[in-house]
């Protein structure tokens, strides 16, 4: 794993754009313990939720909140995860942990994501400052315009919060909204290699297109809120977005010899509960 402070100019690149792409974040050893521990990790699976787009094709996310000492836990709560993190959100308490996910989008079925910001959802659970919530999108697999890679609006999260509506089983932005900001922000398809990871700010717009290729896209979203950003309506994640990361080090990956989720403790969404809640 990268070891090294993000410099000034990469934090600016994340204030003007809303988005940070850190190439071969991870090493090829730690992807590779990755890719494996995610494709036999059968709890992931059964905790599998599917989410269909408006054409009904199927995406699998599996959700939870406490990160553990597993595998996707130990790369959450790194060092140079939460230090990344703890330089791009705007202001100073503790970082903590909101929840992640296991993103697959498999080959030819896996769907598409509407346009949304993240703080669409979470200003739901009453978080009050989305300069202090962000995402973190380690790539799996390759991500690609191909296998429906992740698409940002450039600089669309210095627009704050737009309307949300329900699109399908997703909730998505005001398409009205999503055509202005189009007018004069660049639309930006973020391909990744895996290893790569994209830091995204809460209010940036954002969508994927359906994996219509033979290649699955697989990706691990983490999202990071300051510990004084409290979601008043939050009960979901029973305080671990609150509670500061017991961070580990960069190593901790590789050398814990962990492998996937654990049943007990991780408190993973479930499957009947809103996909709204996120
Ligand atoms: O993985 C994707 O294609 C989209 C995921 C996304 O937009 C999200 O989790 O907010």
């Amino acid at each position: 794993m990268i070891n090294k402070p993000l410099t000034p100019e990469q934090i600016d690149q994340y204030n003007q754009n809303g988005y940070l792409i850190i190439r071969n974040f991870l090493n090829g050893e730690e992807v590779e313990k990755l890719y494996h521990v995610a494709i036999d990790d059968s709890t992931a699976s059964r905790h599998a939720i599917n989410v269909n787009d408006s054409t009904g094709k199927r995406s699998k996310l599996s959700l939870w909140y406490n990160p553990g000492d597993d595998t996707y836990g130990l790369l959450t709560r790194s060092q140079q995860l939460v230090d990344s993190t703890n330089a791009l959100l705007d202001g100073d308490t503790a970082v903590c942990h909101f929840h992640s996910k296991l993103m697959q989008k498999e080959p030819r079925v896996g769907g598409a994501w509407e346009w949304h910001q993240d703080y669409g959802y979470w200003y739901k659970n009453e978080f009050l400052l989305p300069n202090q919530m962000m995402s973190v999108m380690v790539a799996i697999t390759d991500a690609n315009i191909e296998n429906g890679c992740l698409q940002v609006i450039k600089g669309s999260h210095k627009m704050g919060r737009v309307e949300h509506g329900f699109a399908g089983e997703q909730v998505g932005a005001s398409q009205h909204y999503v055509d202005l900001a189009l007018k004069t922000m660049e639309l930006v398809y973020v391909e990744l290699k895996e290893g790569d990871v994209l830091f995204f700010h809460s209010n940036i717009l954002h969508r994927s297109e359906a994996n219509l290729s033979d290649k699955p896209r697989w990706s691990m979203i983490s999202c990071y809120n300051r510990q004084a950003n409290i979601g008043y309506n939050d009960s979901a994640s029973s305080m671990s977005s609150i509670t500061p990361i017991e961070v580990v080090p960069n190593d901790a990956l590789l050398t814990w010899g962990t492998a996937g989720l654990a049943e007990e403790g991780a408190d993973f969404l479930a499957k009947e509960a809103d996909v709204a809640l996120k």
